[in-house]
């Protein structure tokens, strides 16, 4: 049975945004069962997890012998397996582990240098000057990603992939940074398009579930 790790316990602002939810996606996308393994408190730090993810984070996916961390990778390995996130045609598979890759690479960390001022640093001086840089970059990462979209229901054209998951699921990030902007309205019904799927909506009820469980 496949396994990944996620979090006991999170603050209220990152339920539903901590990234085992992108794993839980892929995972209900492919049709593959998987039990979740939340860490407590500092389980993260433990050496047996720090061998399994060399930073302490969530999450891991391990099945059988093999273990991996990285979201992307692990989004990447179940397309292998599942025409739905890598389509078999070589060429569209290309350009879909290309959105993988642009989402986590060139869009995430830009809204991340936000996230980080916003929810975690937003009282400190150092923060209140960089802002304004930041969120402007993060804006003009935004409208690429809406020029490249056009008015295609996704970035390769008409069929989800690996890439609409990892993309969504970045620009997801937006919902915990009000006054920074915002998605314009085409990047909100992009984000809607791909999260009205039913594999997203179990993966996120299965997440937020185990929060409620765990308290
Ligand atoms: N690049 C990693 C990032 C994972 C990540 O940032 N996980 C967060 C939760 S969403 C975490 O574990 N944070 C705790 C920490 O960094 O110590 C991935 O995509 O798997």
């Amino acid at each position: 049975m496949i396994s990944i790790s996620s979090f006991s316990w999170v603050p209220d602002f990152a339920k539903g945004q901590v990234r085992d939810l992108r794993v839980r996606w892929a995972l209900e996308e492919a049709g593959l069962p998987y039990q979740a393994r939340p860490l407590e408190q500092g389980d993260q730090d433990q050496p047996e997890y720090r061998t399994l993810q060399p930073f302490g984070q969530v999450p891991v996916f391990q099945e059988d012998e093999l273990v991996l961390f990285e979201s992307g990778a692990i989004v990447l390995h179940l397309g292998e397996d599942c025409e739905t996130l890598l389509p078999k045609d070589k060429s569209a598979r290309a350009r879909a582990q290309q959105w993988v890759v642009a989402a986590l690479n060139s869009v995430e960390p830009f809204i991340m240098n936000v996230a980080l001022i916003e929810l975690f640093y937003a009282d400190e001086e150092w923060a209140k000057l960089r802002r304004p840089g930041a969120i402007e970059f993060m804006q003009k990462r935004l409208a690429a990603v809406a020029k490249a979209l056009g008015d295609q229901p996704y970035l390769d054209g008409d069929q989800f992939t690996a890439g609409d998951l990892l993309m969504s699921s970045v620009l997801r990030i937006l919902e915990m940074l009000p006054n920074t902007g915002g998605l314009d309205p085409q990047l909100i019904a992009y984000v809607e398009r791909c999260t009205q799927r039913p594999a997203f909506k179990r993966a996120l009820a299965a997440h937020l579930n185990d929060f409620k469980e765990a308290a």
